[in-house]
C-alpha cells in the first residue's frame, strides 16, 4: 500500500512518468470517477446516469511519497481525461486551502485550463505544456480539460496547506466551462441556484 513516509525525509529522486501518469517512489493513488463528483457538474442527472453506466474515470492523482506536513513541499500528477458531460468539460472537484498558502501547477501535456475564484472574483489561465500556473493564498482553484486528449499537470504545493472541499461546494468557482462550437466557453456561475445566470 503506497503511503507518505514519515519525518525526518532523506534528500530523494522522484520521478513522475508522464504516460504511466504514475510516480516512483509512490505515495498515495487517487481516483476519482464519475460517481465521486456529485453535485460539481450542472448537468447532475447526466452524471448519475453517467455514474450507474460504466463510471468512467474522470481523473486520477499520483502523489510522491513526501508527506502533506508542515514544512515540507508534497507533488502530485494530475491527469484529466477528456470530455464532456451535458456540454461541461471534465474537470477536478476544486478546493480551497484552509491554511492560505501559494501553489503552483506545471503543464506537462495536453490543454486545459486553471480556474480561480476568491469568492468574488474569477480568473483563468489557459494551460499549455511548460506554462506554469500560480495560485496566490486565497484563491480556491479548480483544473478542466478543454482538449480532446488527456490534460497533465505537475502540482507543488506546501505541506501544511490542507484541503476544503466544501468550500468549493458552497460557494461555487464563479463559473462554468462549456465546449461551444468555436472553443472553450466561460459562462458565470451562481451557487444559489446551481444554474448558469
Ligand atoms: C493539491 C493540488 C492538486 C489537486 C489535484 C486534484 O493542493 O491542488 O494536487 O489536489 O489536482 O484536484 P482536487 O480538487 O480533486 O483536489
Ligand atoms: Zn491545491
Amino acid at each position: 500500500m503506497p503511503s507518505f513516509l514519515a519525518p525526518p525525509l532523506q534528500p530523494l529522486r522522484i520521478r513522475f512518468d508522464s504516460p504511466a501518469a504514475t510516480a516512483e517512489p509512490a505515495g498515495p493513488l487517487l481516483v476519482r470517477r464519475m460517481s465521486s463528483l456529485e453535485g460539481l457538474f450542472e448537468a447532475e442527472g447526466l452524471r448519475r446516469e453517467l455514474a450507474d453506466a460504466g463510471d468512467p474515470i474522470v481523473y486520477t492523482v499520483a502523489s510522491s511519497p513526501v508527506p502533506e506536513l508542515p514544512r515540507e513541499l508534497p507533488q502530485s500528477l494530475t491527469t484529466i481525461a477528456p470530455g464532456t458531460l451535458g456540454g461541461e468539460f471534465y474537470m477536478t472537484k476544486g478546493h480551497q486551502h484552509p491554511d492560505p498558502q501559494g501553489e503552483i501547477y506545471l503543464c506537462l501535456r495536453g490543454t486545459g485550463g486553471l480556474l480561480t475564484f476568491d469568492g468574488a472574483t474569477t480568473s483563468w489561465i489557459e494551460m499549455t505544456p511548460g506554462v506554469i500556473g500560480y495560485m496566490p493564498p486565497g484563491w480556491a482553484h479548480r483544473s478542466i480539460n478543454t482538449g480532446d486528449e488527456e490534460y497533465q499537470f505537475l502540482a507543488v504545493y506546501p505541506g501544511s496547506a490542507g484541503h476544503d472541499y466544501q468550500w468549493v461546494v458552497e460557494n461555487g468557482m464563479g463559473e462554468r466551462i462549456f465546449r461551444g462550437p468555436t472553443g472553450v466557453v466561460r459562462r458565470p456561475f451562481r451557487v444559489d441556484t446551481g444554474v448558469p445566470a
